[in-house]
């Protein structure tokens, strides 16, 4: 398996930036390995990404040297598995709501000594046909990068369990999906959200874990980074609309 330059910078003490695609075209992925991010995530939760898009929009991140990541659906080990085996370079894992949750993703997501990831000759493994398994199973428990997902009441509550088990490397906190679990469906600002977002950022902080987020903006993603993030997303609708609503509105000056 190559190596996770993404996982990687995040050991060096470096702050990551990527963009979540749910669009399953690998071309669009190959003109977004121009842009210079870090990392690309194919949505596979919202987004329509099946396995084998999912297999060439990897193809087409590693020619542009980005790092592939995937949003798997949901957290089951033959959901994982066949997204995995397309060759990303790692995972975002929504709704982990204990560590009894954490581990199972950590679980199906490596392979032997520390989990039970099926192993077989596919495209991660580079087909079986340049090293033998026990050193693509080696490289890939190393390299594979495991992102999960705090987005529930719960989950807060139980973010001391999440970060305790190993394999775990970027708390990701899914503003969206938090605010809607705490009873205020979008808005991220409101106090409650804010106040669970502060406990995310407590726990995380000297745990030894990278501390991640989706953002809206640049301003945001400052701000974000100010407050420890590491690991920052945003969406490609995000930077899409006001570029070209921007454009039209300049253009229809005239
Ligand atoms: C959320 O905001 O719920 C997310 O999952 C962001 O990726
Ligand atoms: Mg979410």
């Amino acid at each position: 398996m190559p190596s996770n330059v993404t996982k990687a910078r995040l050991k060096a003490g470096e702050t990551v930036f990527g963009c979540f695609v749910r669009y399953p075209d690998a071309t669009l992925i190959e003109v977004l390995g121009y842009q210079g991010w870090d990392f690309l995530v194919f949505d596979g939760e919202h987004g329509v990404i099946e396995p084998r898009d999912c297999e060439h929009m990897v193809r087409a991140a590693e020619l542009r040297d980005v790092t592939p990541i995937v949003r798997v659906p949901t957290n089951q080990p033959s959901v994982i598995l066949r997204l995995m085996d397309t060759g990303a370079h790692g995972l975002h894992v929504p709704w982990v709501n204990s560590g009894a949750e954490a581990e199972a993703a950590v679980r199906a997501v490596k392979y032997q000594p520390r989990g039970m990831r099926g192993l077989a000759a596919i495209r991660a493994a580079d087909f079986g046909q340049r090293a033998p398994f026990s050193q693509y199973t080696a490289e890939a428990n190393a390299e594979t990068l495991v992102v999960v997902h705090i987005e529930t009441r719960e989950a807060v509550d139980r973010l001391g369990e999440i970060v305790a088990v190993d394999g775990v490397d970027v708390i990701f906190i899914g503003p969206t999906d938090l605010s809607h679990s705490l009873g205020v469906p979008g808005q991220v600002q409101h106090p409650l959200v804010q106040a669970a977002m502060a406990e995310i950022v407590a726990t995380v902080e000297g745990s030894g874990l990278a501390l991640g987020i989706m953002v809206g903006s640049a301003q945001a993603a400052q701000e974000w980074q100010r407050r420890g993030a590491r690991y920052i997303t945003i969406g490609f609708e995000a930077l899409l609309a006001p570029a070209m609503r921007g454009y039209l509105a300049a253009a229809r000056e005239t």
